[in-house]
């Protein structure tokens, strides 16, 4: 294995020449050398592939090594960027165990760059709402012949949510929330899907799948995902306070009831 010599030399002007010229008559091979010394020695550094015969030669010449070690020595293209690459390398963190109360923000898993022999840190961000948190509602949203009636009951470990979409006119391609008449939907909650809404304390969100029947137009009779996007207890009970968006499949609706409530129960 090559090695790497350490000749302590004073740093003054030509006391490297001397040190070099005594090595060059000593007849020693060197593979590679620098010289560091901010101070008034220096070291010089010399890889040789035999440590035994260098330091037997070097010694006639009054050269004295004052410490070696072992090196790997690693050929690499002489490209930029290739020491870096060399040197680090991208390690995959992920927070498992999560609680299905928490959540967390910031990305799970992540990237992370380590330095070769070195350590990384890597924080993550966990909300976690209180054990007993959920949230129920039951109302009315929009006004005249088209409106939505729902009804719900979300926690962490799942719930059930019920929405009826009821169209005057059956099928009403005018109105968004009418292209496909009237229907109904009973959702299962996700477990672990019910979660808090960034900067908005009063607000949940969720997701699950359910069945929907769509009277106008069996044909979409079937499955779909649903997502709560926000539910919000914004105050009292009535018209224009709490708040709801939804989609179900292609279906999408929000706004503020025109009836009814919806409570978040925070405490444990
Ligand atoms: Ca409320």
């Amino acid at each position: 294995m090559p090695v790497d010599l350490v000749i302590d030399v004073n740093n003054t002007p030509g006391a490297l020449a001397r040190v070099a010229a005594a090595i060059s008559d000593a007849g020693v091979n060197i593979a590679a050398a620098t010289c560091v010394g901010p101070g008034e020695r220096a070291e010089l550094h010399i890889l040789v592939p035999h440590a035994e015969a260098a330091r037997h030669v070097l010694a006639i010449s009054h050269v004295a090594v004052s410490r070696e070690r072992e090196v790997v020595v690693v050929e690499v293209r002489d490209r930029p960027g290739v020491l870096a690459d060399l040197t680090r390398k991208i390690a995959r963190v992920e927070l498992s165990g999560v609680p299905a109360n928490c959540r967390v923000s910031d990305g799970n898993p992540q990237d992370v760059t380590v330095p070769s022999g070195g350590t990384a840190t890597v924080s993550f961000t966990v909300n976690c709402l209180a054990a007993n948190d959920k949230m129920t509602g039951g109302g009315k949203l929009g006004d005249g012949r088209d409106f939505a009636t729902f009804g719900f009951e979300a926690r962490s470990t799942g719930g059930q949510l019920e929405w009826v979409q009821h169209c005057g006119k059956g099928v009403n391609s005018g109105s968004p929330t009418c292209a496909l008449g009237n229907f109904t939907f009973h959702g299962a909650i996700a477990a672990g899907s019910y979660s808090a809404v960034s900067d908005q304390p009063n607000c949940r969100a969720w997701s699950g799948t359910g069945t929907a029947k769509f009277k106008d137009v069996p044909s979409r009779n079937g499955t779909y995902t649903f997502t709560v996007n926000a539910a919000c207890d914004n105050g009292q009970p009535g018209r224009g306070t709490d708040f709801i968006d939804i989609a179900i499949g292609d279906y999408q609706d929000s706004g503020y009831l025109t009836g009814g409530n919806i409570q978040l129960h925070e405490k444990d």
